[in-house]
């Protein structure tokens, strides 16, 4: 369970540097699976529905070259490959992109209302610190 909630801070909150930092006010699940299609079209260069490894890579690095991206929606981070692609098959398609997010998202959402309400995300943060 701690895990799961160090795996959403890393990946939702990732740039998040405090609870202070998040947005206060509700996320809601479909703005979590248009991040996610967000992400993985501009990750996909080629726009064949298919991010590769390298695709990723070279995605990651335009985005260290651009100095980061410190929108929690938009950045991309380095362990977003292999959540995405737990068999190590070097492929992820947009459900696979989607899934891991929407995961993180369910645990946070202790309600289970659909939404990540600010106090929600509060908590996974605190749990975030806890767990470093
Ligand atoms: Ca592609
Ligand atoms: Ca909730």
């Amino acid at each position: 369970m701690m895990k799961t909630f160090v795996l959403l801070a890393t990946t939702l909150f990732a740039t998040a540097a405090s609870a202070r930092d998040l947005p206060d006010r509700p996320i809601t699940r479909a703005e979590v699976t248009a991040a996610a299609k967000a992400q993985f079209q501009k990750i996909d260069a080629n726009h064949d529905g298919i991010v590769t490894r390298a695709e990723f890579d070279a995605f990651r690095a335009k985005q260290a070259a651009a100095g980061g991206d410190d929108n929690p929606f938009t950045h991309v981070g380095g362990h977003w490959f292999d959540h995405a692609d737990p068999n190590g098959t070097g492929r992820v398609t947009l459900e696979q992109a989607e899934q891991h997010p929407l995961q993180l998202f369910d645990m946070a959402d202790m309600n289970h209302d659909g939404v990540i309400s600010p106090t929600e995300a509060r908590m996974a943060m605190a749990l975030r610190s806890f767990g470093k």
